[in-house]
């Protein structure tokens, strides 16, 4: 049976239940639940165990606010490897022991959802930051924490902005969502280069290579459950209704590939799309149905070395409503799961960190703290 039928069965619980709570969700980001979790996520503790991972507080640094993105790589003129941690309100880079090397403020004030992207190119990370439905303008930040460009909206500009080459020129450019516009492309140098009308509005946006024709692809959902693959130009490449509620959804890739799937969160199951929006992976993922995916990463799998269908899923899932929970899944990607806890505050970044004979250890952000796990031999 087709996973499509599978679920099919379950739509109309979702139809009764979920789709009054998930336009309130789409629109505001909060609101069904209320403040208080659903009682099977009310206590932390770890719910799945086939794999013992040994969690330890890596890095902790409260200014930092909500660490909203993690990368692993060289990011400054030495040939040593940091952890560069993102936060809402600085940037912290990490000696890869979790020792601090270096921090530093933004130059503007209210990030949310600050992201590293090489926008031109060259090798070094610009910082993109977004912001949720209302607040703060979309802004992009060089390495320094200076602004080198932001954008005040006049109607409400959805959060998330991302990053494609709209018009083919090697450059990419930033792309957001705004209220009674559109979806609106810019170049930091230059200002508006497109102005895009949609269908229906969009709840949310991603940008990453689904194909891996190395060009980034446009990824959005709308308030109506339809989700849209657009080429890096905007024209349309795969357009869906997808049979079940949900609410935010993520671009996952992996170290290895530079290929993204779209992780969504459905009933309690998770799943991975490929450009054609149709599921390359469907997870077990109990709670998911209260849930949608924060952050994800795809991990080489414990003794694995081949690419492709060996890797794992780590996934972080937030409270669709307003209470502050986090699920951390990780599951192989046939679908059984490996690991579940449910932690007791919010997440919204992943990383692979190494890869050894056990396993791939990872961190996970949290407001103001970073937490390794590593598969225990
Ligand atoms: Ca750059
Ligand atoms: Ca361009
Ligand atoms: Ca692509």
């Amino acid at each position: 049976m087709s996973i499509w039928k599978r679920i099919r069965h379950l739509r109309t619980f979702s139809m009764l239940t979920g789709a009054v709570c998930t336009s309130v969700v789409l629109l505001l980001g909060n609101g069904c639940g209320g403040g208080f979790p659903p009682k099977e996520l009310a206590e932390a503790r770890i719910t799945v165990n086939r794999r013992t991972l040994e969690k330890k507080l890596f890095f902790e640094d409260s200014s930092l606010n909500l660490v909203t993105d993690l990368r692993i790589g060289n990011f400054d003129a030495d040939l040593e490897e940091e952890i560069l941690v993102l936060g809402s309100n600085k940037a912290c880079l990490l000696k890869s022991d979790g020792v601090r090397k270096s921090c530093l403020l933004y130059k503007i004030d209210n990030l949310l959802d600050v992201r590293a992207v090489d926008l031109d190119g060259d090798g070094t990370q610009e910082w993109l930051a977004g912001g949720l439905w209302g607040t703060p303008s979309p802004a992009l930040l060089n390495m320094h924490g200076d602004v080198l460009w932001k954008y005040d909206a006049k109607y409400k500009a959805m959060g998330d902005p991302g990053i494609v080459d709209m018009n083919n020129d090697g450059t990419k450019e930033i792309v957001l969502y705004e209220q009674s516009r559109g979806l609106l492309f810019f170049s930091p140098a230059k200002g508006l280069l497109k102005e895009l009308k949609v269908s229906q509005p969009v709840a949310h946006l991603k940008t990453g290579d689904l194909d891996g024709d190395g060009l980034l692809e446009l990824v959005t959902s709308g308030f109506d459950g339809v989700m849209t693959v657009r080429k890096n130009t905007g024209e349309i490449v795969a357009q869906k209704k997808l049979p079940f509620s949900y609410s935010d959804f993520e671009l996952v890739g992996s170290d290895r590939q530079a290929v993204s799937q779209i992780l969504v969160a459905g009933e309690d199951q998770l799943y991975a799309f490929g450009p054609d929006l149709n599921p390359v992976s469907k997870l077990d993922a109990p709670f998911a149905r209260y849930l949608h995916v924060a952050a994800g990463v795809r991990l080489p799998a414990a003794g694995r070395t081949t690419r492709g269908e060996s890797d794992e899923y780590a996934s972080i899932l937030n409270g669709r409503g307003g209470w502050h929970r986090s699920v951390l899944y990780v599951n192989e990607s046939s679908g059984p799961l490996i690991y579940q806890e449910i932690l007791d505050e919010n997440f919204q970044s992943i990383c692979q960190f190494r890869s050894e004979g056990s396993g791939t250890s990872f961190l996970v952000g949290g407001r103001g703290k970073v937490w390794l796990y590593t598969p225990h031999r």
